[in-house]
């Protein structure tokens, strides 16, 4: 089965887009599969609501740990599995908790695996260079190396908030050459043009 990662820094939005994302390609139940950095694995069953409310925070690094759900989208006359995955956020320093470091190490390996790789860029907090999740130095070296895939995507999301517009354009500007789709997790909206990417590279 093909993978589609989700990653990005904190914060950014990468647990919102994977449950509503999921939700929106018609997942009800969510059957998740948790994978945390020492090996270990456990399984829940929730509504995406429950989903939603149990792993979106406004903290920082509240995902320590890849999760994924298998969602299914049509291709031509019929249909193909895929494994979209959520992950721990990146930083641009060397974070001083041992727990998120080794989550981001486990990021970084599961992106050479993937065939999908779904960047996420906070538009609205392009300019806020003190916050986690303004983007910086990480963003530019995950887009260098994953823009050797073909499966490669910027999504810049938050566009439903007020300060997104200008970000949209920094964004546009510093990652020219890169596929970009606006979008707003929270909303759902771009929802169908990441759908189509997803489809026509699988
Ligand atoms: N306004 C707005 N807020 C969002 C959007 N996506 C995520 N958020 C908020 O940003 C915060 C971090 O979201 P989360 O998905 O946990 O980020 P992650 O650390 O990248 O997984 C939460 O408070 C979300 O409600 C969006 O599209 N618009
Ligand atoms: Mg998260």
């Amino acid at each position: 089965m093909k993978k589609c990662i989700i990653i990005g820094k904190t914060n950014v939005g990468k647990t919102a887009f994977f449950i509503n994302f999921a939700e929106y390609l018609g997942i009800k139940t969510f059957e998740l599969e948790k994978k945390f950095p020492d090996g270990i694995e456990e399984y829940a069953k929730l509504s995406s609501r429950a989903a939603f409310a149990a792993l979106v925070d406004e903290k920082y690094h509240k995902t320590k740990n890849i999760q994924s759900i298998v969602v299914t989208v049509p291709i031509g006359k019929g249909k193909k599995k895929i494994q979209l995955i959520d992950t721990a956020g990146l930083t641009d320093d060397i974070h001083p908790e041992i727990d998120v470091r080794k989550a981001i190490s486990q990021t970084l390996s599961i992106i050479r695996e993937s065939e999908l790789i779904l960047h996420i860029l906070d538009a609205s907090a392009a300019e806020k260079k003190e916050l986690p999740s303004a983007f910086g130095m990480v963003d530019y070296q995950v887009a260098q190396f994953a823009q050797l895939k073909r499966g490669y995507v910027i999504l810049a999301n938050k566009i439903d908030l007020p300060d997104s517009s200008y970000g949209l354009k920094k964004i546009k500007q510093e990652f020219s050459g890169n596929l970009i789709i606006p979008i707003s997790a929270l909303n759902k909206t771009g929802f169908k043009e990441v759908k189509t990417f997803v489809i026509h590279n699988l």
